[in-house]
C-alpha cells in the first residue's frame, strides 16, 4: 500500500464519516458508528474502490488517531471533528490543563479577536495540548498563529471541556477574554 494511497482513503473516510456520510448512502448512529461493509459498497458505488485491509490500515497508520475499529472489528467512526448532524458523541466532561493552544491563520486572527473561537461548521472548537501541533493545524489555512487558552481559569468559571480519544481537546466555544496569541 502506498503512502499516496492510504493518505486519499484517510481524506475519503474523513469526508464520510465526519461531514457526508448520507453521500455513499451511510448511516451513522449518534456516537458516530457505521458499518464497514456499507462504507465499502456505499464507497465503490461513488467510484471509490478500497479493500477492508485498507480500512484497517488507514485506521492503524493514521498519524493523529482520527478513526477507531469497534471491538468486533465491524464498525468504524472518527473519533471528533464531526459536522453531520446525524452524530451528536456523549463526551465525558473533563478537568484540562492549565493551557491549551489553538492552531489558526493570521487572516481570522482579528475576527477571532472580536467574536472569540467559534465552532464553525464542526460541533465543537478544537484545541490541542501543545503549541506544534496547533502550529501545523493553523498552518492548513495560511500563515499559521498559535493562540494561548486559560482553559484552567475557563473551567474555573464553569466551561465545561472532553478530550477525544485521540488526545484533542473540545469545548463549545471559547470567548476572546480567555485568549491571547504566543506560545506559552
Ligand atoms: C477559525 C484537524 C474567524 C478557526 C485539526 C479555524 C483539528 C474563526 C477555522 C481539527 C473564528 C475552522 C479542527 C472566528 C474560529 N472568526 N475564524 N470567530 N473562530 N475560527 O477546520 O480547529 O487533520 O473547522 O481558528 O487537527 O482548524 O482534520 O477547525 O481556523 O483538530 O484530523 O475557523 O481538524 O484535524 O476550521 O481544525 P476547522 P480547526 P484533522
Amino acid at each position: 500500500m502506498s503512502n499516496k494511497q492510504l493518505v486519499s482513503a484517510s481524506k475519503f473516510l474523513s469526508y464520510v464519516l465526519r461531514h457526508e456520510p448520507q453521500a455513499i448512502g451511510l448511516s451513522l448512529d449518534s456516537e458516530g458508528w457505521g458499518s464497514i461493509e456499507a462504507l465499502i459498497a456505499g464507497g465503490a458505488q461513488q467510484g471509490h474502490t478500497f479493500s477492508r485491509e485498507l480500512v484497517e490500515q488507514v485506521v492503524a497508520t493514521s498519524d493523529k488517531k482520527r478513526f477507531e475499529l469497534s471491538a468486533d472489528g465491524q464498525r468504524i467512526r472518527a473519533v471528533q471533528g464531526h459536522s453531520t448532524g446525524s452524530v451528536a458523541r456523549e463526551f465525558e466532561p473533563k478537568q484540562p490543563p492549565d493551557t491549551l493552544f489553538h492552531g489558526t491563520a493570521s487572516r481570522f486572527v482579528e475576527s477571532i479577536r472580536r467574536e472569540g473561537l467559534k465552532p464553525g461548521s464542526r460541533h465543537h472548537v478544537h484545541l490541542s495540548a501543545d503549541p506544534q501541533t496547533a502550529r501545523s493545524v493553523g498552518q492548513r489555512y495560511g500563515s499559521p498563529v498559535v493562540l494561548v487558552v486559560d482553559a484552567g481559569r475557563m473551567h474555573a468559571q464553569g466551561h465545561v471541556f472532553h478530550q477525544a480519544e485521540n488526545g484533542v481537546w473540545l469545548t463549545d466555544a471559547v470567548s476572546s477574554q480567555f485568549l491571547r496569541e504566543g506560545t506559552s
